[in-house]
């Protein structure tokens, strides 16, 4: 059953059965496998609702009061609640909702604050940086010279695992490059990210500060991570992976560079913005500051803690020893020198556990293979999942990947994965499960 089932939309979706079975397809997909992609979670209803609203209809290029189109009164109001929401959410003195994606946030954030070839140093891509930090295969790194620094190497010392953000090696390349812009965050590093050594060192170079926030946002807007609002210069998100919001993005910033910034997500870098997504991003802001939304972020972090006790139970080596957040970075070699990401990824996928391949620090396959998988707890966190459910999907994953050439044993995973979605559907209100 869809989660647009006894809405209107269902109605509205009869004149395109194509479409409707598609959505009715991925409804089913969702709630009867498990979803542990790190950057994926389930909006709330009225999340859903918000950004299948008509506000898809307007065009409203420029800002609240101040449009290139007429017929913005409801907009401008739905666009200043969506700021007013994000700045008393987070205490930033001023937020930018329009932009599309965390990726044009980071774009916009460039353009605000540098010339092109100005100097930026950001996080290694191969050791869980962005693609948006300097990857040669994004437009960024065409545009800025990048420098990257990255994790310190694995120890066998279990108290002091490595695979950690060296903060000497970021201090001596930005003492060395004299960078314009520093940048801390990361797609794929499980631990808490302190944005103050970061100021430091920016302050000691005279740079700049970016904190790409984008997976951490909700775990700093439910306080279980420290907020690098007020200590960077601007701090960038994604709303749709911890925060649980739309898909979309967002930039918070001081003052000083709100001007700048407004200017280069529009005209700078998009047109007109998509105001269904801003309406569905003031839904989730005004969720993420209820109290339950402080227990959801510890519920997460406590859930990928025991997901991660379950995986080294298995056998799997955990990069950096564990996590403190909400993703698992797991080193499938010690578990089995054969598999690689990819085909764990897949092998996952029949078994109906949907998580991502992703490269580990210094890996040694291609980020096409890899030899890491990237598992997060947010998604089934929201489901109503514990640390107990985490166990059993550790133990479930164990067993994929040590029979992965067996039918039955995947066919009864399968099975054992269905009954356990089936007591945490992620839309229960909606699909009366
Ligand atoms: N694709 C996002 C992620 O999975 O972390 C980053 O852009």
């Amino acid at each position: 059953m869809s989660p647009t089932t006894g809405t209107p939309f269902d109605t509205w979706l009869a004149s395109d059965p194509e479409v409707a079975r598609l959505i009715g397809a991925e409804a089913e997909r969702e709630a009867t496998s498990l979803q542990l992609i790190a950057s994926e979670n389930f909006t709330s209803p009225a999340v859903l609702a918000a950004t299948g609203s008509i506000f898809t209809n307007k065009y409203a290029e420029g800002y609240p009061g101040r449009r290139y189109y007429g017929g913005n009164q409801v907009v401008d109001e739905v666009e200043d609640l969506a700021r007013d929401r994000a700045t008393a959410l987070f205490g930033a003195d001023h937020a930018n909702v329009q932009p599309h994606a965390g990726a044009t946030a980071n774009l916009a954030v460039y353009q605000a604050l540098l010339e092109p070839g100005d100097t930026i140093l950001a996080m290694r891509l191969d050791h869980g940086g962005h693609l948006t930090h300097g990857s040669p295969a994004s437009i960024t790194s065409k545009i800025w010279n990048f420098v990257s620094y990255g994790v310190s190497p694995a120890t066998d010392d279990p108290d002091k695992p490595g695979e950690v953000i060296d903060f000497d090696q970021v201090a001596d390349i930005a003492r060395r490059e004299r960078p314009k812009l520093i940048v801390a965050g990361s797609t794929a590093y499980a631990r808490i990210i302190d944005p103050h050594p970061f100021r430091e060192i920016a302050d000691s170079v005279g740079a700049l500060f970016l904190f790409d926030a984008a997976h951490p946002a909700g775990l700093v807007a439910g306080k279980a991570h420290p907020s690098p609002v007020g200590v960077a210069d601007v701090v960038t998100l994604t709303t749709h992976k911890t925060l649980r919001g739309p898909r979309g993005g967002a930039i918070l910033c001081n003052a000083e560079h709100a001007k700048a910034i407004d200017q280069a997500v529009f005209p700078g870098l998009q047109g007109g913005p998509l105001e269904h997504a801003i309406a569905a991003k003031a839904v989730a802001f005004a969720e993420a500051s209820r109290a339950e939304f402080r227990d959801y972020a510890a519920a997460v972090v406590a859930n990928a803690a025991a997901l991660a006790g379950a995986l080294a139970g298995e056998g799997f080596r955990l990069v950096s020893g564990g996590t403190e957040n909400h993703q698992v970075l797991v080193d499938l070699r010690t578990f089995d020198a054969e598999l690689t990401g990819k085909v764990a990824q897949e092998v996952l996928d029949r078994s109906g556990i949907t998580c991502n391949r992703n490269t580990i620090p210094d890996d040694p396959r291609s980020p096409f293979v890899t030899s890491g998988l990237r598992l997060g707890s947010a998604a089934e966190t929201t489901a109503g999942m514990g640390v107990e459910e985490m166990g059993r999907i550790g133990a479930l994953i164990g067993e994929t990947l040590r029979h992965r050439d067996d039918e039955a044993v995947l066919s009864s995973v399968r099975a054992e994965v269905r009954e356990l979605c089936a007591s945490f559907p992620p839309y229960p209100t909606l699909t009366g499960g």
